[in-house]
């Protein structure tokens, strides 16, 4: 397996008061939970919004909101030039040359399905001959790992059902983590398509995409990452990993809900039937049938995200200005100071890749003896947000088995402080519990 051992000059914390400038723009942290300030350790479900994404929207919807791509008048011209130059910042921080390989969707799942339901379509004979490339044959096969969350397996199970395609997976360790070794075991003449996460939202595992993708290319088939986990917390740069479709969702990288992306190689849209259908997105309707636009704009249809991508355009400014290796580094700092603080309590058992190797800004664990609902709602009296439960990931959690894990994800605005609130209150819940502290 391809691994990375995180060397300490990339486990760098933001600090003093650059740290308390970021911490500053986010309205929520100001409040007390419980009685206690709030540690919000569940950015990987839902990060914070800063002031400056909230103003942006709040004053592009005040004085320049129309609807772009049909008004004849200025207001709606320039709310097409800002909805496009947003596409254009977003390109530019996943490292998109051409905008016109990043679609608007409504977040991360939507973009998944899109490309399912378009590959649906291809199989179906829709869009040939340009959408030959992707269309299934019954026998051919989806790879998956066993690791994914619902919005990246239910998708291909559909099409799989759909097609007659096989649905296979990548088995994962006992730890949660799997490579290249449990990849290989599954790949086949047959293989169609490998949709994998980047970064798992349990374990934090770091896919090694290059790895993949070269195998997967090798095969012919076509390559789905799921960045909901590293679009917003890291350098990404989607060109150059040659991943062939890409989601990830506006809200959990300081934006808005409402809005995510589909990164696709142009060819791949080129080739992807689309699989909405409406308004903004026809050249000529007649009542036999309508010929579509080109991407991005044949899978947007009806009345667009305008604000959310006008606010979303700020939020990927925020996170260049910060840095995006930066906010990494951050990141997997907290998430050390985490493991090496559980590595000290009795009856913890962390899933996801041991300390020193890369992982993502998150860390589930199982408290023994605790179910994890009791310890988050015992978390939360102090003040300290948590993710509890199968975070969508029930096949994960069935193969780890437990039912529920906690899990603490954290972003640009974490502190070590945080991590030790947490701890502490672990420290507390045992004894509450009556188990070992
Ligand atoms: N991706 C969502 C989370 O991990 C489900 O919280």
């Amino acid at each position: 397996m391809t691994t990375q051992v995180t060397t300490p000059a990339t486990r760098r914390l933001l600090v003093g008061e650059e740290l308390a400038d970021i911490r500053a723009q986010f309205p929520a942290l100001e409040q007390s939970i419980n009685g206690q300030p709030l540690s919000y350790l569940d950015s990987g479900a839902t990060a914070l919004r800063p002031n400056r994404v909230l103003d942006v929207e709040r004053a592009f919807l005040a004085t320049e909101n129309a609807a772009v791509h049909r008004g004849a008048h200025e207001l709606a011209a320039r709310a097409t030039v800002r909805f496009e130059n947003a596409r254009q910042a977003v390109a530019d921080y996943v490292g998109a040359a051409d905008p016109d390989t990043i679609v608007w969707t409504a977040n991360a799942t939507d973009a998944l399905n899109l490309v399912a339901t378009g590959i649906a379509g291809a199989s179906r004979g829709r869009g040939a001959p340009a959408s030959a490339r992707l269309a299934l044959q019954p026998g051919d096969e989806i790879v998956v790992t066993e690791a994914e969350h619902h919005a990246n397996l239910i998708p291909w199970q559909e099409l799989a059902l759909a097609t007659g395609a096989q649905l296979r997976w990548v088995a994962v360790r006992d730890d949660g983590t799997w490579g290249l070794d449990e990849l290989d075991d599954v790949l086949t003449e047959r293989t169609r398509i490998v949709a994998f996460s980047h970064v798992s939202n349990v374990t934090g595992l770091v896919a090694p995409v290059a790895d993949v993708v070269e195998r997967a290319r090798r095969l012919g088939a076509v390559t789905v990452l799921d960045a909901c986990q590293s679009a917003p917390h890291g350098s990404l740069d989607l060109d150059a990993l040659g991943v062939d479709f890409a989601a990830f969702s506006g809200h959990k990288m300081l934006g808005p809900s409402g809005i995510g992306v589909l990164y696709g190689r142009a060819e791949m849209l080129a080739a992807l039937p689309p699989a909405r259908f409406g308004g903004s997105m026809i050249t000529e309707v007649t009542m036999a049938g309508a010929e579509y636009l080109p991407a991005p704009h044949r899978f947007e249809a009806g009345t667009q995200p305008v604000s959310q991508a006008v606010a979303l355009a700020e939020a990927t400014r925020m996170l260049t200005e910060v840095g995006p290796d930066r906010v990494h580094a951050h990141e997997a700092a907290l998430a050390d100071r985490l493991l090496a603080g559980l590595a000290e309590l009795d009856g913890i058992r962390v899933v996801g890749p041991a300390r020193g190797i890369e992982r993502g800004g998150l860390v589930s664990f199982v408290v023994d003896g605790i179910h994890a609902h009791d310890a988050g709602q015992f978390l939360d009296a102090q003040g300290v947000a948590v993710r509890v439960g199968h975070h969508c990931a029930q096949p994960l959690h069935r193969r780890l088995g437990v039912a529920a894990t906690v899990r603490a994800s954290f972003y640009l605005y974490s502190t070590p402080d945080e991590v030790d609130r947490l701890l502490s209150a672990l420290v507390d819940t045992r004894t509450f519990f009556g188990g070992a502290a």
